[in-house]
């Protein structure tokens, strides 16, 4: 039986890889951070008593600025391999924590690399890097692949440039089996509450339910290419089962803007939109709606811009060529990008509709935050 350690299992594709690694049969070790509270929501459908026999998936805390911590849980579990996923991984919030971000997304991939040398594991220890599309930042060329050149533009495209290198590195120096997956942005109905995609699915959700009066945002001109997780953890997954180590671009090759992502969210509850003004001054608004069971005023504002969401330097276009991966490793994602608005609108009405329930009997409802 294969052993896999995932750091980051609590975040979004940590869920997605465990759950894929566990049907694949093999035994499942986590790293979760400690907190004040119970962070493995994503996860709890897979958890296993630890009392009972034949348990395949194990959860430690650990923390990647920690490398005694490091060392000693990939000593006990001695992983065939390994999927670096932990990070601060929040683009606009690594303004705010530069160095915290430097700590986990760079010095954390070296801790991880040096932990299975100090091992000696260098044979039998495979590692995966999350590295980013954020890297290629202030467009060079498009469409993005292997080859083209990085120029990241946030402290957290920076972190992972170092990670991105260090993993290459040792690679090279010390012939291990580490390799770099280039994702573009991927999401789900597990994605963060405070990346845009989620933003926009949880706050189009409210509105039609008629719970909130309108979504602010920041840059709607942002173009992303953008994919479905279930579909990039299986990406990861064939990266480590090849025969070479060799770095790849995961991506749908298609690129939308951040305007038309709220359009087709609206889209799926059938509200119409168009936006008017220029700037800071422009708004979303209702033109028509076509379900019976969300209807909203015509000429309703349910889009307005807030500069808070804007970065000191953005990426404005993203479009990945996965070429490589496509012929390279048979990848073929099955959602596109209407399959993917539609997975986590559904879910997120359906969030925000048993919430409304619970809220209407006096329970204590959802933390709206954004
Ligand atoms: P999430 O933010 O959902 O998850 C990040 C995970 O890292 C969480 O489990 C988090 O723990 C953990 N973590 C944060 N800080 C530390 C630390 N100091 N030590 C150990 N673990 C830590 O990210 P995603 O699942 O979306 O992304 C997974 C990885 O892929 C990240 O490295 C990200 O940068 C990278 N990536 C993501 C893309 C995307 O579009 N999703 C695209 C390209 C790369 P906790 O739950 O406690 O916060
Ligand atoms: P990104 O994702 O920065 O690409 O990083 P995010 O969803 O945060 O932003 C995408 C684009 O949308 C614009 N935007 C907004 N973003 C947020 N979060 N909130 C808003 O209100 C808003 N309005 C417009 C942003 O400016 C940006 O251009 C994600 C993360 O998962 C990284 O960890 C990962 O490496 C990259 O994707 C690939």
């Amino acid at each position: 039986m294969k052993k896999a350690l995932i750091t980051g299992i609590t975040g979004q594709d940590g869920a997605y890889l465990a759950e894929f690694l566990l049907k694949k049969g093999y035994e499942v070790h986590g790293v979760k951070r400690r907190s004040s509270l119970i962070n493995t929501e994503r996860i709890d459908h897979l958890y296993q008593d630890p009392h009972e026999q034949d348990v395949r998936f194990h959860l430690h805390y650990g923390d990647l600025t920690d490398s005694t911590n490091v060392i000693r849980l990939i000593q006990e579990t001695q992983p065939d391999e390994i999927y670096n996923l932990g990070a601060q991984s929040h683009v606009r919030v690594s303004f705010d924590e530069p160095e915290y971000t430097a700590q986990v997304d760079g010095l954390g991939t070296l801790r991880i690399l040096e932990a299975v040398r100090i091992l000696g594991l260098e044979k039998k220890t495979k590692i995966y890097q999350a590295s980013t599309s954020e890297l290629y930042g202030l467009v060079q060329a498009v469409p993005q692949s292997e080859t083209t050149p990085f120029y990241p533009r946030s402290p957290y495209a920076v972190a992972k440039m170092y990670g991105y290198w260090i993993t290459v590195n040792y690679r090279e120096a010390y012939d291990m089996f580490a390799v770099n997956g280039i994702l573009f942005n991927h999401e789900s109905p597990l994605r963060g509450e405070t990346f845009v995609t989620r933003k926009i699915t949880r706050g189009v959700s409210r509105i039609a339910l008629g719970v909130l009066d309108k979504i602010y945002m920041g840059n709607l001109d942002s173009l992303r290419d953008w994919g479905h997780a279930k579909d990039y953890v299986e990406a990861m997954w064939l990266i480590l089962q090849q025969e070479k180590a060799e770095d790849y671009v995961i991506a749908t090759g298609v690129t939308t803007k951040v305007r038309d992502f709220i359009r087709m969210a609206f889209g799926e509850v059938g509200i119409e939109l168009e936006f008017k003004g220029e700037g800071l001054e422009e708004k979303g608004y209702v033109t028509a709606c076509n379900n019976p069971e969300y209807q909203l005023e015509i000429g309703k504002e349910v889009v307005a811009i807030d500069p808070r969401y804007f970065r000191p330097t953005e990426v404005d276009l993203l479009h990945g060529d996965p070429t490589k991966a496509k012929t390279q490793l048979g990848w073929e994602p099955k959602y596109d990008l209407p399959a993917l608005v539609n997975d986590m609108m559904t879910a997120d009405l359906d969030l925000f509709k048993k919430d409304l329930h619970l809220n209407k009997g006096g329970y204590r409802t959802m933390n709206y935050f954004e």
